[in-house]
């Protein structure tokens, strides 16, 4: 018989810190608005989330890494949106961000859940936050709750 271990969603008393963007604020207040209410949905306790805002993708990893050095968080749930059609630089600034955030939760243990939209137009990345492909932020809130709960079960 086989050992298979795996978290659930059972960490509702956890303490999670929601790292959002400024930037494309029109498309990342509705990630928040849905990594929130997921968190609410799953038994999470307002009382329990944090939200520290932000410029934008590229400052997110320095502020996950003092939050998780701090230990204020059991997870970190980061949310934001970078748009190619809108930026020159977009490999620059998905590409620090998505490497920065996996190095902080690699670095202190604390697991970080990647709600960054990376898209080719606006129009995708609205289909993610909320529309007809879902809400990647209430994705992300779900997989920070069971991220918890697996390293504790290690
Ligand atoms: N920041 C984002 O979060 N999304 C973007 O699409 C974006 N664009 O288009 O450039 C963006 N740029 C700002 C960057 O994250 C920094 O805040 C800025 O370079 C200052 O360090």
């Amino acid at each position: 018989m086989t050992k298979t271990i795996e978290g659930d969603f059972s960490a509702t008393t956890a303490r999670f810190s929601i790292v959002v963007t400024r930037f494309n604020e029109f498309i990342v207040e509705s990630l928040l608005k849905g990594a929130v209410d997921a968190l609410k949905r799953h038994g999470v306790n307002d009382a329990n989330v944090t939200v520290v805002r932000v410029p934008g993708a590229f400052e997110m990893p320095v502020v996950a890494k003092k939050i998780a050095e701090s230990g204020a968080a059991d997870a970190i749930i980061a949310l934001g949106a970078v748009i190619r059609g809108a930026t020159a630089h977009f490999e620059y600034v998905a590409g620090e961000c998505a490497g920065g955030l996996s190095a902080v939760a690699r670095e202190t243990g604390v697991p970080v859940a990647f709600g960054v939209l990376t898209t080719d137009t606006i129009e995708q990345a609205i289909e993610r936050a909320g529309t007809k492909a879902g809400n990647k932020g209430a994705e992300a809130a779900v997989t920070a709750l069971e991220m918890v709960s697996l390293l504790r079960s290690l």
